[in-house]
């Protein structure tokens, strides 16, 4: 019933959908109350009648719009549900149910009717609801979300009741905490924000549809194309055509596999290099003269390699000036917002930047295709952060998810790379194997893009896994977690600790992450700690060091950690989230915003 959402969602002349976004019914059970709503069959009933019964909006994460403490830090299910009227004029189509994202694990019902369970968030799954749906009445739809982690789970957490507190005081027993007291740590430095995160689509569909499309197109004009149909279709009857930004036919072929050229193709280029060029690849489904399904896949022309110190672009040398990021802002926390979302990306260019990672998770589908339109370079990551234990079970949901989030987003010229997970344990043995089979999945569906790793906890001499990828990425805090009030250090600790990377490798790298907290307005001269002065000349001092690492040994791209401000969980290094933005979570300019526009604006300028 479940499959892999892998085309975006489309109106044309043959598809189309409702959008079931809005309020929701929204009813939430106790924190960890076990699977109280499954086992009483929840789904069966109406929950707008029950007494805790409220509504939700979706896409957006639940945990900061009540006014408890219980919703916002909740663990356990809590329950959506939306009545819809399906028109009768549809009851010749096929209906899927597409969901954005859930995070983390979803049972979805239709009219009371079990249909799907999806594990894990961030990436879309649809579902084919036709048997079940009612044409011409009101329909049901249920979701249960359940957001607890624990070591199973991508990205892991620590789920743990509170044990062995009990202390005999004079003869009776005393526990620290109530009975039945738990944690759930996630072990990530990000607010564990929970719900249906992205929009949620009724997709109509003919009998006959397209079901993927894949297109390879580089920077000598040649491309090559796969089509899926959901039946067994002639190959004379998938029409295939290519057209240019400004509408002209360059190409015409058919078969659902093909291979051709477009003379003087206009490459995709990431801004600063040339104009990001895109191209509409159309395939049409036949039944003799009539039209059965039609999809436009917007693509670009452009090679991505690699030497052994630089990312390639079209044959050119990339140099990543970029950003770790978050899908995070006030109140929606994680859901999608497209106001968020084109504030973010018209900074990141204010900024004078070309890239970005997806830290610690595949953002939005209209995200990665902004990225596209812009010619914003975009990493992206699977959900995998701070992994600790590499078990087989992990390692299997884990290249599901690569998988998924490769087969969702492998047209997009935009995307560069794939990155496995980012600040994982791999001083561990048993992560080499682990990563090997993540490294031999990705080149396995997709052979035109590099691979990486996020190293954080691990060093150049006990990795056990960097020589796997095909390219590394690095974070570091000099002059923060380690050695705290030594700026003057910080320029030779991070020229030693790269250089040790590159030496050891010889393979392109980026430092994906560097930066310090600070709090806007917390000003001191000298500097301390938390002031907006101290995060300014902590990035200074690193860029000094990026000058000369890639004067001597070549890096091929930095990244600022943070772009800005976001909500984490609650711990002693973090005063409402954390602070390393150089923006606050509003999206003001700190002062470190400045020294990093002249420097990305002065070395965008020289390319
Ligand atoms: C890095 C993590 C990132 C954290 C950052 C920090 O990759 O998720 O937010 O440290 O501590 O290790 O600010």
């Amino acid at each position: 019933h479940i499959g892999r959402a892998i085309l975006a969602v489309q109106k044309n002349e043959i598809r189309t959908y409702d959008v079931l976004d809005g309020l929701w019914t929204f009813v939430s059970e106790t924190t960890n109350s076990g699977d109280v709503g499954l086992q009483n069959q929840w789904n069966a009933a109406d929950l707008a009648y029950f007494d805790n019964a409220t509504v939700m909006p979706v896409p957006s994460a639940y945990n900061d719009l009540g006014t408890s403490s219980q919703l916002r830090d909740h663990v356990g299910w809590v329950w959506y549900e939306k009545k819809e009227v399906i028109p009768l004029r549809d009851s010749t189509l096929r209906h899927f149910l597409r969901f954005g994202s859930v995070n983390y694990f979803a049972v979805v019902f239709v009219n009371s009717q079990k249909v799907a369970t999806h594990t894990g968030g961030h990436l879309p799954f649809e579902i084919d609801v036709t048997s079940k749906l009612r044409f011409g009445a009101e329909n049901k739809i249920t979701v249960a979300v359940n957001n607890t982690l624990s070591w199973a789970t991508i990205p892991q957490g620590d789920f743990n009741y509170m044990k062995s507190t009990d202390r005999n005081v004079t003869g009776r027993i005393l526990s620290r905490t109530p009975a039945g007291a738990f944690k759930d740590i996630g072990n990530f430095d990000f607010f564990n924000y929970a719900g249906i995160l992205r929009s949620v689509h009724l997709v109509k569909l003919p009998a006959v549809y397209i079901q993927n499309i894949h297109i390879v197109a580089d920077h000598t004009g040649s491309f090559y194309y796969g089509v899926a149909v959901s039946s067994n279709v002639s190959d004379s009857s998938i029409q295939v055509k290519i057209f240019d930004a400004q509408g002209r036919q360059v190409y015409q072929g058919s078969g659902s596999k093909g291979e051709g050229r477009v003379d003087g193709a206009k490459l995709w280029w990431p801004r600063g290099m040339g104009d990001p060029n895109l191209y509409t690849l159309e395939i049409a489904v036949m039944n003799g003269e009539e039209l059965q399904d039609i999809y436009r896949e917007i693509f670009g022309f452009r090679t991505v390699s690699l030497t052994d110190k630089q990312i390639l672009i079209n044959e050119k040398p990339f140099y990543c000036l970029g950003f770790g990021m978050h899908e995070d802002f006030e109140l929606h926390g994680r859901g999608f917002n497209p106001v968020v979302m084109t504030k973010d990306l018209n900074l990141l260019e204010w900024f004078g930047g070309n890239c970005y990672r997806t830290s610690h998770y595949p953002y939005a589908e209209e995200r990665i295709a902004e990225g596209d339109r812009r010619g914003i370079a975009v990493i992206l990551e699977t959900p995998a952060v701070g992994l600790k234990g590499f078990p087989k079970s992990n390692n299997l949901l884990h290249i599901k998810m690569l998988e998924d989030m490769i087969d969702r987003d492998k047209n997009h010229p935009s995307v560069i790379a794939w990155s496995l997970a980012n600040e994982p344990q791999t001083a561990k043995k048993e992560s080499r194997n682990y990563f090997k089979s993540l490294v031999e999945a990705a080149h396995g569906i997709d052979k035109t893009r590099p691979v990486t790793t996020v190293y954080g906890p691990t060093n150049f001499d006990n990795d056990q896994t960097a020589d796997l990828m095909d390219f590394i990425c690095v974070n570091r805090y000099y002059g923060w977690y380690i050695d705290m009030g030594y700026l003057d250090w910080v320029n030779q600790s991070v020229y030693w600790d790269l250089s040790l990377w590159r030496e050891k490798f010889g393979k392109p790298l980026i430092v994906t992450e560097y930066g310090a907290d600070s709090l806007p307005g917390l000003n001191q001269e000298p500097s301390v700690d938390f002031s907006e002065q101290y995060q300014n000349e902590i990035v200074k001092q690193t860029h000094h060091a990026f000058d000369a690492l890639r004067r001597d040994h070549g890096i091929t791209g930095e990244m600022i950690w943070n772009f800005a401000d976001f909500m984490t969980g609650m711990s002693t290094t973090r005063a409402v989230g954390n602070h390393k933005g150089v923006l606050t979570r509003s999206r003001q300019a700190k002062m470190a915003a400045y020294t990093l526009r002249d420097r990305y604006q002065s070395l965008f300028d020289q390319r």
